[in-house]
């Protein structure tokens, strides 16, 4: 992550009078002197009323190795974020999420897989709407004390993009047996930082993102997608470079389009009208 835009947002998420220093692009490294520089220092109510929760086995290590500790709080590796203080944060320092990416190739109404203009396949993949910010996301979430990331990956996908928890028994295990059965071959795609709008100056968002791809469109493609948990709305997408997603979501994609050399152009009206 080269520097970050979305945890510079001059509206802090979830607040109505929360606003971020204005930090300009090229006063984001802690090298460069920024005197006037006087953030205000928020953590919010909620955060502040769960005492206790540090002692839990919760990973405090970075994906990106030491971080400095200032004063005796963790500074954000990437740099200013124009807010200190741990914001809706549940932790100084990392926080842990992990992101299911589904994928599937786009295809026409006779099963054929669509290319773009150079011949790249195109990819579609699984994606909730937030019901905190209304944005298109991943159906990530965070990894919880003493939790593998490759279960976390699972018990996301299925509270956000399959119900789990609003289900009869009955439907949990068929949910829970769709989930073994799909995520069983991930690639992970990244592992690090994510430009979150609720990042600040002490603490931030990580995250390990892992692609789950139906190479037949026989896996994935047959199951039951509904939001439920934290998720207002489920869809397949048509990855391209213009789709807008919940904080750097969309950086993410683009890793996957590298990895499976995938399209990254928008699809013509043409090829759509196709499928
Ligand atoms: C993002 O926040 C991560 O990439 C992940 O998708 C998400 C985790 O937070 P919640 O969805 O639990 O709010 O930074
Ligand atoms: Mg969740
Ligand atoms: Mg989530």
């Amino acid at each position: 992550m080269e520097t970050h835009y979305k945890a510079r947002c001059n509206l802090y998420p979830r607040e109505k009078d929360v606003f971020r220093f204005p930090v300009p692009d090229d006063k984001v490294k802690w090298s460069v002197d920024f005197p006037e520089y006087k953030p205000t220092n928020f953590t919010s109510s909620k955060v502040l009323s769960k005492p206790g929760t540090e002692k839990k086995k919760l990973n405090r290590i970075s994906h990106h190795g030491k971080y400095e500790v200032i004063d005796g709080v963790p500074r954000n590796p990437v740099g200013r974020t124009g807010l200190r203080g741990r914001g809706c944060l549940g932790r100084y320092g990392p926080n842990h999420a992990a992101d299911p990416i589904v994928t599937r190739w786009l295809r026409d109404t006779n099963g054929d897989v669509i290319k773009d203009g150079h011949g790249k396949p195109v990819l579609e993949f699984v994606a909730i709407q937030r019901q905190d910010c209304g944005e298109w996301a991943l159906p990530g979430g965070m990894v919880e004390a003493g939790e593998k990331v490759s279960l976390t990956i699972k018990r996301e996908f299925g509270e956000e993009a399959m119900s789990y928890l609003e289900a009869s028994d009955e439907e949990k295990n068929k949910i829970s047996e769709a989930i073994d059965d799909l995520f069983k071959n991930g690639l992970e795609v990244y592992s690090g930082y994510v430009d979150d709008p609720r990042n600040t100056d002490n603490c931030w968002m990580e995250t390990v993102a892992v692609n789950f791809h139906d190479e037949n469109g026989n896996s994935v493609s047959k199951i039951a997608l509904k939001a439920g948990d934290d998720a207002v709305g489920v869809k397949w997408v048509v990855l391209n470079k213009d789709i807008k997603l919940y904080a750097s979501h969309s950086h993410l994609m683009e890793q996957v389009a590298t990895k499976r050399n995938a399209s990254w152009e928008r699809p013509s009206s043409e090829q759509m009208q196709k499928t």
